[in-house]
């Protein structure tokens, strides 16, 4: 969410800038534009291959560290580039961004929609993986737990509320409701460490105590060290002692991961996507490359699929014998109401109301 945000953060501040008054001392706001993605990598990389080389990583009780080979602690120990677990991989940003819009029918409102990164640049990671872990693997939309420490490349902690000690939620990309604020928004983690979570799998045996901490089988859970070059992670946006356009560590150990609905709409996401990838491994293309209605919101954040002003829930829903309310599966037959497209991605198939009743058109 970075560029983009900062992107919409800067024209909001030039607009005001631009209606202020000339005299006014606006004490100097930072109307730096973001740096050349590119440009930006090439010295990440750059740094971060000389930091493999000149640092190692200390493994003590579960607890990873890293210090400098000119440090006196240093008693020849293998660098990090000298470790056998290292390997690198080729990625893209795969981050998308949501952004809000007047809603062209209720100007009081404002509406989600969502843009794919525009940052076009190849990146190399450099990962260890510690531990593949033992439970399943967590698909690039899932709710997951998480504890995580990143550092920067001076081996110094970052801390913030995104880092709490016994790990916390991340979800990717925000639920409708986190979006509107009516649910407490997750944890933040950039779209580099997500992209790097696909290489481990969650713990057994978790669960929730009582006391809303988490219980694991921690020699089962996954855990992943990651080089991240900045365009991957904070890009123009530092904080605490992490420099912006500075790339980064993160130990990533995945707990746990959660199916999600996001747009609560009675779907699950992962059946939300084009009927030919329903129960492969999807990638977050997948996801957001289906929007039935066309209109900037992929059908799994898309509480209304074809765009028809019924919303999906409402086409899902049926009376039983008794009249209770019920909702069919999103493949059940009995939606194939007016053809052979289920209604709720059917446009052209409405239903009418009698007698304050739904009632669904025959073939
Ligand atoms: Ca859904
Ligand atoms: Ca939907
Ligand atoms: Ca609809």
């Amino acid at each position: 969410m970075n560029r983009l945000f900062s992107i919409l953060g800067i024209l909001t501040i030039a607009f005001t800038v631009s209606n202020c008054n000339k005299s006014d001392d606006s004490g100097g706001l930072p109307l730096v534009p973001p740096r050349d993605s590119k440009e930006v990598y090439t010295e990440n990389i750059t740094s971060i291959e000389k930091y493999l080389k000149n640092n190692y990583m200390i493994e003590r009780n579960g607890v990873i560290s890293f210090d400098s080979i000119t440090s006196a602690n240093y008693k020849n120990q293998p660098t990090i580039c000298e470790d056998s677990r290292l390997k690198s991989i080729m990625m893209n940003n795969d981050d998308y961004t949501a952004y809000t819009l007047p809603d062209p029918y209720d100007r009081t409102k404002t509406i989600f929609k969502y843009a794919k990164s525009a940052d076009t640049v190849k990146y190399k990671m450099y990962y260890l993986v510690l531990n593949e872990g033992e439970g399943k693997k967590s698909s690039p939309v899932d709710s997951i737990f998480v504890k995580r420490t990143n550092f920067t490349l001076k081996n110094e902690n970052i801390a913030s509320i995104n880092h709490p000690f016994i790990g916390g939620f991340y979800s990717f990309p925000h639920t409708v409701a986190e979006l509107k604020g009516t649910v407490p928004s997750p944890l933040r983690m950039y779209t580099g460490e997500r992209q790097m979570l696909r290489f481990i799998k969650t713990a057994l045996n978790s669960g929730i105590n009582p006391d809303g901490t988490i219980s694991f089988d921690e020699t089962t859970a996954g855990r992943i060290i990651a080089f991240i070059p900045s365009g991957l992670g904070q890009f123009n946006s530092g904080y605490s002692t992490l420099k912006a356009y500075q790339p980064y560590i993160a130990d990533l150990t995945l707990i746990s991961a959660f199916e999600r609905d996001h747009d609560l709409d009675g779907i699950p996401s992962k059946f939300e996507v084009k009927t030919e990838k329903i129960g492969t491994e999807l990638t977050i293309h997948d996801y957001f490359e289906l929007d039935t209605s066309a209109d900037g919101v992929p059908n799994f954040l898309d509480i209304d699929d074809d765009g028809d002003g019924v919303p999906t829930r409402i086409e899902l829903q049926y009376k039983d014998a008794n009249g209770k309310i019920k909702h069919y599966s999103y493949d059940a037959p009995e939606l194939k109401t007016c053809s052979d497209t289920p209604r709720y991605l059917d446009s052209k198939c409405k239903p009418f109301m009698v007698d304050g009743e739904w009632v669904w058109p025959s073939k």
